[in-house]
């Protein structure tokens, strides 16, 4: 029913959903960029991976239940900001800033919210940080604004945001157990945070001798 009401709608649903599909691509391939833009200038990169998803039209229905949203792709359009996902992996925090910030400051992209929920964690322990941003895509006769919600995590918070995320997803755990994993899981946050910070300290005093590294070891090149 919900579905038939959507597609009676302006625009097919199809349509709707590749829209959001294209504005991924736009946003990876952006992020693509900085990544070979930075391995040419300092020799590495600041991305590890990039993941994208576009939410399912069940999990689109079952947000704007929860949110009371009325059932049109406008209102849908205006208040799920999160249907296309791009998640971007890094190695140390200080590359999600640097990505973020490059983001940002192109003249395309539109930032709508920013959620550091680095510097500040949810209580759960999730940290990453969420920028929900506006980006043109290019069709045959119109440019059409999407929203995208770009998720910047290191390699330690998407590792500890997989495992919570199962939990989450396990409905026959008792009470006691779920209080249990919750509390190992918090601990485990605040370790991968001061991993996170140790790591990119070493890697921070490891730079400054980068230099005389790279000119007695010039053999070894990145393929
Ligand atoms: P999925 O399956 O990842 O898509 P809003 O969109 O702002 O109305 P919300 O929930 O306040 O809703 O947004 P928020 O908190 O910025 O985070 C949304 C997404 O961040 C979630 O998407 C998760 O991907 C991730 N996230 C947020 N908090 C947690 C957490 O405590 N643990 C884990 N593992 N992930 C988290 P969805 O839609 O919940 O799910």
């Amino acid at each position: 029913k919900v579905l038939e009401t959507i597609n009676a709608n302006i625009m097919p649903i199809e349509r709707f959903m590749a829209y959001y599909r294209c504005a991924i691509m736009e946003v990876e391939t952006k992020f693509k960029v900085l990544n070979e833009q930075f391995s040419l200038q300092y020799d590495r990169n600041p991305i590890e991976s990039i993941k994208t998803r576009v939410k399912s039209v069940e999990g689109i229905i079952k947000k704007i239940t929860k949110k009371n949203i009325p059932l049109s792709l406008e209102a849908i359009e205006e208040n799920i900001t999160d249907i296309a996902g791009v998640r971007v992996i890094c190695s140390f925090p200080e590359d999600i800033y640097y990505l973020a910030d490059c983001l940002l400051q192109q003249d395309d992209i539109t930032l709508i919210k920013k959620k550091d929920y680095i510097k500040n964690p949810k209580p759960s322990g999730y940290r990453s940080l969420h920028l929900i941003v506006e980006v043109p895509i290019f069709l045959e006769n119109q440019k059409r604004p999407m929203k995208v919600e770009v998720q910047l995590r290191t390699i330690a918070m998407d590792f500890w945001a997989s495992l919570e995320h199962k939990l989450q997803y396990k409905k026959d755990i008792p009470a006691s157990e779920v209080e249990y994993l919750s509390k190992e899981l918090e601990e485990c946050a605040s370790i991968s945070a001061s991993l996170d910070e140790r790591m990119e300290k070493i890697r921070n005093r490891m730079n400054n001798f980068a230099k005389e590294v790279d000119e007695t070891d010039n053999d070894y090149k990145k393929v």
